[in-house]
């Protein structure tokens, strides 16, 4: 099977079955459903023979030695950037294996997981090709289950863990003029007794984080008093704060519009950030990319918040206008690698505080994916992230302070772009493969049969929503 799977081009199931003398299709249809994983290993390490990786492998070797020899002239080894690269996570939201759309439309796709278990499994696979997405987000009450511990010991039979915690106070009836902040003590008090369920229901998955996001605003000028609102809201995250296990964080994320119109309570990072501060060390500003006005310099909130000691998590995705939900680093595969840049650098900050906050920054997806394929889309996601991360380690951080000390403004700048005109792509199947992933996980995805398996099994029953 292995050495057919080297062979071939495209590896559909028909083509293997007649790569075989006397190769049965049922038989090899048979074969991969009972054994997924090993189907799975058995492309991964087809890969090396896959279209992309092939058009790369005669340089392969070459190009690792070129990225070691350009380490070496900076006076770090390629272990170390290797290492770091190892121990990358990023965490995908179990909502992006699910059908999504936008308020126009939303186009169902076969195959899309219709319990919380089957979205478990999208993402061990994605975890599986890529290597460093072990742990899987969370949305309150769109996974809801009876039983979290058996939820937990799923997640982990399949090789992943239950991430973040995301309640939901934007969907309900009485969260139409807001949740945490509105006007009645009676709904804020059932939004707070929501956070609190979730935090119970951290306790049982084991997650460190409850990630929190409101819709709440206003429309119209004279809706509200808005320092009124902001007290209220105070006040409700002050209860939730205090119910947190000492392990435990809360994320708050801001956006600055949408679907409150005129004011959003908590518009932007610096809103986020004071109440942060007013909570305790343990409540931290999430930065979604979506989530911000046209030209805003995220790499910048990104450096304030870590030197603050107060950047909790991220939400990736991709943007052009708004809050997009696009595959993160195609729009903007520059601002991605600035990011990047900035926690690269902090992570080895001589201010342990910023290193610590570096360290322990939740990286995390956030993304609908709409008219193209689910678990494709996380793939690629991912593997964007590893290819930001990994230009970010190869900057040359002694040669940029020399050129910064020397006013030497373009030899800063491009400095910074060497870095990022590097070709990534052999070290991170060399690490990809190293992590038992694929060394390219779209193409081993394609191969795998997977997409076929779900899109025969997962037939019937109503498919979850967004
Ligand atoms: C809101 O736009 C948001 O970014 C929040 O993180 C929500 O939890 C998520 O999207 C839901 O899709
Ligand atoms: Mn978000």
């Amino acid at each position: 099977m292995h050495g057919q799977l080297l062979d071939l081009e495209r590896k559909t199931i028909e083509s293997l079955a007649h790569a075989v003398e006397g190769g049965d299709v049922q038989v090899l249809q048979q074969f991969i459903k009972q054994n997924p994983w090993d189907a799975v290993q058995d492309q991964q390490r087809a890969m090396r023979g896959g279209a992309m990786v092939r058009e790369l492998a005669p340089t392969q070797d070459a190009a690792l030695a070129g990225i070691d020899q350009i380490l070496r002239v900076q006076g770090r080894a390629l272990d170390e950037v290797e290492g770091r690269l190892r121990t990358q996570r990023i965490e995908t939201p179990s909502w992006g294996y699910a059908n999504s759309g936008t308020r126009f439309k939303v186009f169902p796709q076969p195959g899309v997981p219709r319990t919380v278990e089957e979205k478990l499994a999208d993402a061990a696979l994605v975890h599986r090709l890529t290597g460093v997405a072990p742990s899987v987000a969370l949305h309150i009450p769109w996974d809801r289950v009876d039983d979290w511990a058996a939820l937990r010991d799923h997640a982990a039979a399949l090789g992943v863990t239950i991430g973040s915690i995301n309640p939901n106070l934007f969907q309900d009836e009485r969260y139409k003029l807001g949740s945490l902040a509105h006007p009645d003590a009676a709904v804020r008090r059932g939004a707070i007794d929501h956070v609190l369920e979730c935090i119970a229901i951290a306790r049982q998955t084991g997650s460190r984080d409850i990630s929190l996001w409101l819709a709440d605003g206003t429309n119209y000028p004279g809706q509200d008093d808005l320092r009124d609102r902001r007290r209220r809201l105070a006040a409700s995250l002050e209860t939730c704060y205090a119910a947190l296990d000492p392990g435990m964080r809360l994320l708050v994320e801001y956006k600055f519009y949408e679907p409150a119109f005129y004011a959003t309570d908590i518009p932007d990072w610096g809103a986020a950030l004071l109440l942060c501060q007013k909570l305790g060390p343990r409540a931290r500003v999430l930065v979604d990319l979506g989530h911000h006005a046209q030209g805003v310099n995220i790499e910048q909130i990104v450096a304030t918040l870590l030197d603050e000691g107060r950047l909790g998590g991220f939400h990736f995705n991709g943007r052009k206008y708004g809050d997009d939900d696009l595959i993160v680093g195609t729009t903007n595969p520059l601002e991605l690698f600035l990011i990047y840049c900035e926690l690269a650098a902090a992570e080895e900050d001589a201010d342990p505080v910023v290193a610590a906050t570096a360290r322990s920054v939740a990286y995390m997806i956030d993304q609908s994916h709409n008219v193209e394929q689910k678990i494709p889309a996380m793939l690629l996601s991912v593997m964007n992230c590893q290819a930001a991360y990994a230009r970010a380690l190869l900057v040359d951080r002694a040669a940029l302070r020399r050129a910064r000390e020397a006013s030497d403004v373009v030899g800063a700048h491009r400095t910074l772009l060497a870095a990022f005109e590097t070709d990534v792509r052999p070290l991170l199947a060399h690490v990809r493969a190293g992590l038992g992933g694929a060394a390219d996980p779209l193409d081993a995805y394609a191969a795998g049969g997977y997409q076929e398996q779900i899109e025969r099994e997962r037939v019937g029953g109503s498919q979850m929503s967004w």
